[in-house]
């Protein structure tokens, strides 16, 4: 990984804060110690400052990577020995219930001081999950990279996963499958895939482990809680490796944003050592890619040297395609084409010329789900794929709005047509078809070059002239030549990467003295740092006609760009009463521009927007302004504003609780989160709710009316069905909704009593039915062609040979229908007055009574005796029998008391917890509690602040 130019250099991570987001580490191991950072540590699991970790035995990968580190100080297979002067912190995190609060405090722990996180965590690697960040979670992402490192954004360092062995793909998980966080998959020392990597399009880079043959088969049979990654020597290594490298470039370049940093690492890994493993192709901008190393290797020296080099890119511009509705189904045996012409957002704000990242994000049914390809073409011929089989996700059949990620086309344009393919490629049999609903492309990238690079003299090349000069960028495929392998030679990789034919070429020769950086941070130049205009000698001084703006020392010639100093403030060489607007005064006094983001601001960055510019709007918990609306928020058009959806709901639509989608498996129904489906309706195999057949009150499944569990007054259970009208021969017991079959021979009953008989038979002296011709003989025989046999001899009275033909028993035999037993079968009871074994309710596969089931059947939920479709609220459902939630929760998905799903009447669901109010730093809202702004202790709701204590002109609810 080339680390011994960057160490020459002299770059060892000084400065840069790394934190560890896992199960702890030593800090006081000797060769960490002095590297040790509490400020960049907490321990989350034991609710103190110090991660140490438990001793247990179960928590081994975060000490062990740390004695690891520490026994080779230069050891290259460790972050922390790659930036050995790095500060290092911890977060104890894994070692207990990990959650989607548990998840945000350690992603949004000191964002202002800690530069990078490194984590390889995430939805369990079982080949079968999709799953993601809660929406705390989603939230620290998201002012982390707005806000943290004082706006240049925290950088996210996140292992790609190790479910190779389950087939799994890191597209269905949204924590590597995001923008934010900097996806970094392992290659062995030889240069191969290890047996647990994933292949995903949003891989950006690889590094190495430090895997062992045999040391790897060992762990596979670790029992880690269902969160967690199976551990893995190399697991926490390998990203910590990289977060080690990035360490390096941000000493080499402070200024470097969350998005610099990708930039860097797309451009300086390298493909070569890892050719030996199929699978990379050569995209737009002839870069190689490859689904199981993104990039490639990580180069810690070239990664240096064009940090060094590298100018912040501009602003993220987001451009969102229009949704197509498809409602195409997706026939086994086929594969689907879909087309879309898109225009980038051409001519608008948000317009993307050069690609960074590309969502995909889609809609769809499909069982089962693990069968399907997806894969995706730009207009340049880049074909990623989104998602390959998953043999094992058998489970489920839906993707809702699930946005894949892909980095594939990083540098390539956007507009043209874009193709996307969806292929039933898996070895599954499939019974039906399945459906796209819809997709959408989400671009992300910049409307200029984004690669403009400092001349070796320190003054810059000059950035962006026009939009329309300078496309670096191939517009049209071309035939290419193939990227030779020493393209990366270290030793001249600068000149190559110039050299380089048409990839992110940056020109120009004009130099400007004021540049101001293209987030509108102003660099200034080494005369003017104070409020002080620069002196011409050779002009007199004096202090009578000057102009208004000039101080009190007076002026060097008329007008107020001949000021020795400023009364007020000063924009460029000109003293001016107030800054202008889109600019804001320094404590120099001096005017500089605010970030692109903001119409009006008070300092450089994108959260001191006062407003927000043209095209964007603002995130309100976070108080950011953005070009889009991110994920788990809607935009209320009036304002421009984000709003927050409600606590469950992963999307919603207009309004906090009309929810699109929803957070860790709850089921939508009628655009609510539920932990369970109501009266009338079932849960689907994708996590929703759908009606009953009519005439069922509850079922557990639907479509037809065989499914039915009970039934509305008036109906009667019979088979599955509802029925008006029970069949002949049986009962309608209006007390518990069934019909029941009458004993042998009875036409008519009452519960166990014969009415009356079928023809030939009669009723005797115990209610029961029995032949005519019985009285002929004995009552322990039967007649039968003329002659009295005997009964078997569990009867007592019978109509034939059999044991089964009892219709009383010999005592202490009981009648269990036709047979007499010592003891009720499953199914059935024995009725404390009669002597029979009488079925249980047709929903108890066990039973006391008929109104006290202790078992039921498949499917339904044990409840106080009764056997439901779903547990009633104040319950969840445990392994079939309904459990009380916390005392707090109205509804919930488990026993914890942050485990609610709703809350009582005007309490507050916050991180899965109900509050009668709620906390610090949090107001109350009717859709729960909302963060107050981040400068706020507390907050009184509608009314909000910024960090100057200007009131803010946006209104809420
Ligand atoms: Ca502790
Ligand atoms: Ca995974
Ligand atoms: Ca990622």
């Amino acid at each position: 990984m080339n680390l011994v130019p960057a160490w020459k250099k002299g770059y060892t991570g000084k400065g840069v804060v790394v934190s560890i987001l896992d199960d702890g580490i030593q800090t006081n191991h000797p060769d960490l110690a002095q590297n040790y950072d509490p400020q960049a540590s907490t321990d989350i699991n034991g609710n103190d400052d110090d991660p140490m970790p438990q001793d247990n035995g179960d928590n081994k990968h975060g000490t062990r990577c740390a004695g690891e580190v520490a026994a080779v100080a230069y050891n290259q297979f460790c972050g922390i020995g790659v930036a050995y002067n790095a500060s290092i912190g911890g977060v104890r995190m894994l070692d207990g219930v990990v959650n989607d609060a548990v998840e945000a405090r350690a992603l949004g722990l000191n964002p202002e001081h800690i530069d990078v996180y490194s984590a390889s965590w995430g939805p369990e690697d079982d080949g079968k999950t999709v799953d993601g960040p809660g929406p705390l979670a989603r939230r620290a992402f998201i002012y982390g990279v707005t806000s943290g490192r004082k706006g240049k954004g925290s950088i996210f360092v996140w292992a790609s996963g190790n479910g190779g062995r389950h087939t799994d793909s890191c597209n269905c998980d949204g924590y590597t499958n995001s923008i934010f966080t900097l996806s970094i998959s392992s290659a062995t020392q030889g240069g191969y895939k290890p047996w647990y990597l994933e292949e995903c399009s949003s891989t950006l880079a690889t590094t190495y482990s430090s895997g062992t043959p045999g040391h790897d088969k060992s762990v596979a049979t670790v029992d880690m809680d269902a969160r967690l990654r199976p551990d893995h020597i190399c697991t926490v290594e390998h990203t910590v490796l990289a977060a080690g490298i990035c360490a390096l470039a941000l000493e080499a370049n402070p200024t470097l944003t969350w998005r610099d940093m990708q930039y860097l690492v797309v451009l300086t890994s390298r493909p070569q050592p890892l050719e030996k493993e199929s699978g990379w192709v050569v995209n737009g901008v002839r870069r190689k890619v490859s689904h199981k190393f993104g990039y490639g290797l990580m180069d810690a020296g070239a990664l240096v040297t064009l940090a060094e080099k590298w100018t912040t890119v501009p602003p993220q511009h987001i451009c969102k395609s229009q949704e197509l509705i498809e409602d195409k189904s997706i026939n086994p045996g086929t594969t689907l084409d879909f087309y879309m012409d898109v225009d980038a957002c051409g001519g608008t704000l948000n317009e993307v010329r050069f690609l960074e990242h590309v969502q995909c994000k889609i809609s769809l049914r499909f069982f089962p789900r693990g069968n399907l390809r997806i894969q995706l073409t730009s207009p340049m011929g880049t074909t990623s794929t989104l998602l390959f089989e998953r043999p094992r996700d058998v489970v489920s059949s839906n993707f809702d709005d699930w946005p894949f990620l892909s980095v594939h086309y990083w540098g390539e344009k956007a507009e043209g047509r874009w193709h996307l393919q969806i292929v039933n490629a898996g070895n599954r049999h499939v019974n039906q078809p399945g459906i796209l609903k819809k997709w959408q492309l989400i671009f992300y990238g910049t409307s200029v070059n984004p690669v403009r690079l400092r001349t070796p003299n320190g003054a810059r090349s000059t950035p962006w002239k026009s939009p329309l000069n300078n496309i670096a960028f191939p517009t049209q495929p071309q035939p290419l030549p193939q990227v030779s392998n020493n393209f990366f030679d270290t030793s001249d990789y600068f000149k190559n990467f110039q050299n380089f034919p048409n990839v992110y070429e940056f020109s120009g020769s004009d130099q400007d003295p004021i540049v101001s950086s293209l987030d509108g941070k102003k660099v200034r130049d080494n005369n003017s740092q104070n409020n002080q205009v620069d002196l011409d000698l050779d002009d007199e001084q004096s202090r009578d006609g000057c102009d208004e703006q000039c101080d009190e020392q007076g002026c060097f010639g008329r007008g107020p760009a001949k000021c020795i100093a400023c009364k007020n403030k000063r924009m460029d060489k000109t003293c001016v009463s107030v800054c202008p607007p889109r600019s804001y005064a320094d404590s120099q006094g001096v005017c500089q521009a605010c970030h692109e983001a903001c119409e009006t601001c008070t300092g450089p960055d994108q959260r001191s927007c006062l407003t927000c510019s043209p095209g964007h709007v603002r995130v309100i918990d976070l108080d950011i302004c953005l070009q889009q609306c991110p994920e788990g928020y809607y935009e209320s058009y009036a304002d421009k504003t984000c709003i927050p959806c409600q606590p469950n709901c992963a999307s919603c639509q207009d309004r906090p609780d009309y929810c699109t989608s929803c957070d860790h498996h709850l089921l939508l129904y009628q655009n609510k989160c539920l932990a369970s489906c109501p009266q009338n309706s079932y849960e689907t195999d994708d996590y929703s709710c759908a009606p009953c057949y009519e005439t069922c009150l509850t079922c557990t499944g639907g479509g037809n009316s065989s499914q039915c569990v009970s039934c509305p007054v008036g109906r009667f259970w019979h088979e599955g069905r509802c029925v008006r009208d029970c069949p002949a021969h049986h009962f309608a017991d209006r007390r518990h909704g069934e019909c029941v079959e009458c004993p042998p021979g009875c036409g008519e009953c009452n519960r166990t009593t014969c009415l009356s008989c079928l023809d030939d038979w009669k009723v005797n002296s115990k209610g029961r039915c029995v032949a005519e011709t019985s009285d002929k003989c004995d009552v322990d025989q039967y007649y039968d062609s003329g002659l009295c046999k005997p009964c078997h001899s569990t009867c007592d009275s019978c109509d034939g040979p059999t044991e089964k033909a009892c219709l009383s028993c010999a005592s202490p035999l009981i009648l269990q229908g036709t047979k007499c037993v010592g003891k009720c079968d499953k199914g059935y009871y024995s009725g404390r007055e009669s002597q029979l074994c009488e079925p249980c309710l047709h929903t108890c596969s066990r039973c006391l009574s008929k109104t006290n089931c202790t078992e039921c059947r498949t499917g339904l939920q044990l409840q106080s005796g009764e056997c439901l479709s779903a547990c009633a609220n104040g319950y969840y459902s445990d392994k079939g029998a309904c459990q009380r939630c916390y005392m707090s929760c109205r509804t919930c998905s488990g026993p914890g008391r942050d485990q609610c799903v709703s809350c009582p009447t005007g309490w507050q669901l916050l991180a899965g917890e109900c509050r009668p109010d709620c906390p610090e730093g949090y107001y109350k809202t009717v859709y729960g509690c909302q963060r107050c702004h981040y400068s706020c202790k507390n907050c009184p709701g509608k009314i909000r602040y910024n960090a100057r204590g200007v009131r803010l002109k946006y209104r809420y609810f």
